[in-house]
């Protein structure tokens, strides 16, 4: 899978995919990450990609030229499966989506900065705009970063059994149970007798039960209500 992300900030987006998880799965050749600089489209030799928004008001707008040139350019390479911009004011993303994601060959996430982009580019190019929570961030960029190490790490061959993604939070429907090692005996808080006793079923029965008890109490919005 191959993710291209378009940002007028791609040094904060080194980082973020240098390590773990992430770093394994691109070394594997299971996931290409490749960031470009809108500026590199700038409307002219200052780097501009933006502009007062027409009707007035305070925060600039990411102008229409600099993106679709870039996004016009890219896509000479081939079309993207999904173009993703980044916006509080998209669908609030869930592991539902990024495992529907995970399955794409190759998509494009858009950064945006300021009051956002002009909206023609999210008529004429976007397919997907997603929010990762109900708050404001200062740009896309962080956002990005979130979706990309939710999505690569479900590319199949990223995860070993250790690391599966079948026992994952919200995967289910339901939130991961606590999980324990060693001591067995931490400042008086001992470790659970059922997972000391090395019976299996009993220990798979024991982590559902505690999964649900954990889902109901803090999150009773993601239990299924059939
Ligand atoms: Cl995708 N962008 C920004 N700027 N803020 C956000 C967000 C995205 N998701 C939640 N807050």
């Amino acid at each position: 899978m191959t993710i291209e992300i378009l940002t007028v900030l791609p040094e904060l987006l080194t980082s973020p995919f240098e390590h773990s998880m992430m770093k394994r799965a691109q070394e594997k050749g299971l996931l290409t990450i490749k960031l470009h600089n809108l500026r590199d489209w700038a409307i002219n030799k200052h780097g501009q990609v933006d502009d007062y928004q027409y009707g007035g008001g305070a925060g600039m707008v990411m102008v229409c030229e600099p993106l679709a040139n870039a996004i016009d350019q890219l896509q000479e390479a081939g079309k993207f499966d999904e173009i993703i911009f980044m916006t509080p004011d998209g669908a609030r993303f869930d592991q539902k989506q990024a495992n529907t994601l995970s399955l794409q060959n190759r998509i494009l996430i858009i950064c945006g900065h300021y009051k956002g982009i002009d909206q023609r580019i999210r008529d004429l190019y976007v397919t997907k705009e997603i929010s990762i929570g109900d708050y404001v961030l200062s740009g896309g960029e962080l956002a990005a970063a979130v979706v990309v190490d939710a999505i690569g790490r479900l590319i199949p061959g990223v995860l070993n059994d250790e690391t599966s993604a079948l026992t994952d939070s919200f995967q289910d429907n339901l939130l991961a149970p606590p999980v324990y090692s060693r001591p067995a005996d931490f400042r008086g808080l001992t470790v659970p007798e059922v997972l000391l006793q090395g019976d299996p079923k009993k220990v798979d029965q024991w982590r559902s039960e505690q999964a649900l008890i954990r889902t109901k109490q803090r999150r009773p919005d993601i239990l299924d209500h059939e």
